[in-house]
């Protein structure tokens, strides 16, 4: 359906920073389409979406599924700004033991996904003459640690992706931004990434006062995407003020 409103495409919708993201783009004036694999969610938040007064569409959408994506694009019609936030970690063993399938996966999703979803709608963002594509790397995209190997590599992937397609496409009317959030308690990052271990993953936030929230990381995308077109945030690194670095956190135990 081509809309007359902007409109604003987020991947991982169905959870998390993604969910936040719609939520509040859709407040500032946006018709946001939810995509994510789990339909039911996306559907659920759209549904609560203009339940507020806004105007939101949920597609089912696996970002590592080319096919699909390309699908999604050509239906679509209409794309303003592109928010590639799905993604995610998947273990934390040291290089010495680290499992390769979830360094693929990892790869898989946080960069091929972010790649299939930006390809298939670069010409629609640079048709709306005023594109903004942002790109949710992580901290780990900028620095390494311990146990983060896979992610950190995947993440850095993510970066380049960014900073190499706001290279290529200058002078055509789209932004990149790339937003690097540290430490955020989502519902499932940590349990994710621990494999469904809810031990390990409160382990992760063990003494944090406040880690940032999922609002707190959309309200800096929704900061970004609604700064005047010709104001490019290339990279926002957002942390919570207990932790200094990703090895440096403050924890009251
Ligand atoms: C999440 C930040 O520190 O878990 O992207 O790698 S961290």
């Amino acid at each position: 359906m081509i809309t007359a409103t902007r409109t604003a495409v987020v991947t991982g919708a169905s959870s998390g920073i993604g969910a936040a993201t719609a939520r509040q783009l859709a407040a500032a004036g946006y018709h946001v389409v939810l995509t994510a694999r789990r339909k039911d969610r996306i559907e659920a938040l759209a549904a609560e979406i203009a339940e507020a007064g806004h105007s939101a569409a949920a597609e089912a959408l696996d970002v590592t599924d080319r096919a699909a994506v390309d699908a999604f694009a050509a239906a679509l019609g209409r794309c303003d700004v592109l928010v590639n936030n799905a993604g995610g970690a998947i273990g934390a063993e040291p290089v010495a033991t680290g499992d390769p399938a979830d360094w693929r996966t990892m790869y898989e999703v946080n960069v091929i996904g972010t790649l299939n979803v930006t390809q298939a709608l670069l010409p629609a963002l640079t048709a709306s003459g005023d594109g903004t594509v942002v790109v949710l790397s992580s901290t780990a995209g900028h620095s390494t640690y311990e146990g983060g190997a896979g992610y950190v590599a995947a993440k850095n992937g993510a970066r380049v992706l960014a900073e190499t397609l706001r290279l290529e496409i200058v002078g055509q009317p789209v932004r990149v931004i790339e937003i690097a959030p540290g430490m955020v308690k989502t519902e499932e990052f940590a349990t994710t990434r621990f494999r469904g271990d809810a031990e390990k993953a409160a382990k992760v936030y063990a003494g944090v006062a406040e880690p940032l929230s999922a609002d707190d990381v959309a309200d800096t995308i929704t900061w970004a995407v609604t700064r005047p077109s010709h104001v490019n945030i290339d990279l926002l690194v957002v942390r919570p003020r207990a932790q200094a670095s990703n090895t440096k956190v403050h924890r009251e135990l």
